[in-house]
């Protein structure tokens, strides 16, 4: 006759499950007072579930620049402020007169693709219209 270890068995069985990792859980908080610092130590391939970190990184900016030159018409400096950096008039006549006075100036801060469009965009509209204009972008 095989002897019946029933209920012994039956409370390992809930302790295992008592104390199995819980993703809410962290080192020292699963209930029980045999806490061995929550790693699994001594537990082969037992170890305590981490919270997933939330992995999110910013973007890095880049500046658009315009560039002064002696010919491009300042008229067409604001359109292009207007058209490709949604600019109002007054804000794109400051721009210009900016550039026209100091070299250089910023039309506006986007991330690297969006920032390379504009560049794009806008050398490609002053070529076709035989203006000089130049536009670059640098990284903030
Ligand atoms: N310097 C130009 C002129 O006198 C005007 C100008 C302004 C040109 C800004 C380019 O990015 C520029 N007509």
């Amino acid at each position: 006759m095989t002897a019946i270890s029933g209920s012994n068995d039956l409370m390992k069985l809930e302790d295992m499950e008592r104390n199995a990792t819980h993703p809410l859980l962290s080192a020292g908080e699963d209930g029980d007072d045999n806490d061995q610092g929550g790693n699994g130590a001594g537990r082969p391939g037992v170890g305590t579930v981490v919270k997933a970190k939330p992995k999110t990184k910013k973007p890095s900016m880049y500046r658009v620049l315009l560039l002064n030159d002696d010919y491009t018409p300042m008229e067409f400096v604001v359109h292009v402020l207007e058209r490709f950096f949604n600019k109002s008039r007054e804000a794109a006549t400051e721009i210009m007169l900016h550039v026209h006075h100091r070299g250089v100036g910023v039309c506006g801060i986007y991330t690297y693709e969006i920032a390379e469009t504009k560049v794009s965009q806008v050398i490609d509209f002053a070529r076709r219209h035989q203006h000089p204009l130049q536009c670059t972008m640098e990284k903030e």
